[in-house]
């Protein structure tokens, strides 16, 4: 009989691809055995889309920590440690600071997390608790947070992991070969929600990188999106008091905004807002048709799928990035689905039996 796979044979994402990443035979390797993610196919959605279209998600809501993150914080709490810095810093509205804490913790590294208080998920802010991070929330958003954080990270020995360590989006950037390693070649389309634009600069590195190497012969089109209440890269403005359900992207200045805009203006990428209720419907459909669970900011990928509907190429393939996992954020879930709920019911069997409709 052929042996099963056997998921402890994976690595982590750092040996799995090493040869991509800059890490040497000496760089410790702080893991939590992150990466490998499954890629769905969705048909609900195919469905919808009709022509033959096929649709995948990847959900990357698996990780560790229950996000993408995990894959850049791997190299980047890697990296730290190999240079022999004892604390690190970050901004974060919930997963990076959720992850960073975890990572920090492994590698033996102290870890502050800056964050909007109380506009983090409860799922990401209890992981930061557990972790033992030092949590910090300020009386002020995501960009502020950011901006004091960039500050401290130049004036003491701390270490800086947002994104704008470099490190960060060479461990994301192994997500889009994984998803090249999985269907045998890039898709037409990858569909991405944006913040900070780390996530999607990453998934277009890693994308260039195979196409050079020969392990796939095209490009996705990037089709990025952004909650409408905090849609900076697609209205190309600031957003001073960025807006949306959708927490983890309530972000009014992107730190790769240049970056982001690159991808566009090449003409490899199209960015469009979905609103609250946009986000909110899609997240539902995963939820009832699909039995995937994710955060509302990663139903931004499938919202603007549906949303971009009519341009969707025939019998194309398309992959939706699911950033987080729907755990994160259980007040979100709990205000916003169809599931019929019977609260206070006596205990017995006559009351249930009646609740149930029988
Ligand atoms: C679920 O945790 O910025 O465009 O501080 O948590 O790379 O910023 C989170 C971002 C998408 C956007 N989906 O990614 C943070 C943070 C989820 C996220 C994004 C985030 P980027």
């Amino acid at each position: 009989m052929a042996k099963p796979p056997v998921m402890q044979d994976w690595p982590g994402l750092i040996e799995a691809y090493r040869s991509w990443l800059p890490v040497s035979s000496t760089t410790p390797v702080i893991t939590l055995k992150e990466g490998a993610t499954p890629l769905i196919p969705v048909n609900s959605i195919a469905e919808r889309l009709g022509r033959g279209v096929k649709v995948y998600v990847k959900y990357d809501g698996l990780n560790p920590t229950g996000s993408f993150k995990d894959r850049g914080m791997t190299m980047a709490i890697s990296k730290a440690k190999e240079a022999g810095c004892e604390a690190v810093i970050c901004a974060s509205t919930g997963n990076t600071s959720a992850s960073a804490s975890a990572y920090a913790l492994r590698g033996g590294m102290r870890a502050f997390v800056l964050i909007p208080d109380g506009y983090v998920a409860q799922g990401k802010l209890a992981q930061a608790l557990v972790y033992g991070a030092e949590v910090l929330a300020i009386r002020g958003n995501f960009d502020r947070a950011l901006d004091i954080v960039q500050e401290i990270a130049k004036k003491y020995p701390i270490t800086l992991v947002n994104s704008v360590n470099p490190y960060r989006l060479e461990g994301q950037k192994t997500a889009a070969f994984e998803i090249v390693d999985a269907l045998g070649e890039a898709p037409d389309w990858l569909c991405i929600p944006m913040g900070n634009a780390g996530n999607i600069t990453a998934y277009w590195m890693g994308f260039q990188e195979y196409k050079k190497a020969g392990n796939c012969q095209n490009l996705p089109k990037m089709m990025g999106f952004q909650a409408s209440g905090s849609a900076p890269l697609v209205f190309n403005t600031t957003v001073k008091e960025p807006d949306t359900i959708a927490t983890a992207i309530r972000i009014g200045n992107p730190v790769n905004r240049e970056k982001a805009m690159a991808i566009k203006s090449s003409g490899n990428g199209e960015f469009l807002d979905v609103t609250d209720s946009e986000i909110i419907e899609a997240y539902k459909i995963l939820g009832q048709e699909e039995g995937i669970f994710c955060e509302p900011a990663s139903a931004a990928s499938i919202a603007g799928l549906l949303k971009r509907k009519a341009e969707v190429p025939e019998n194309s393939k398309i992959v939706c990035v699911l950033t987080g996992n729907g755990l994160k954020d259980p007040d979100c879930a709990i205000n916003n689905n169809d599931a019929s709920f019977h609260t206070n019911l006596d205990p017995d069997i006559q009351t249930v039996a009646q609740a149930m409709g029988l």
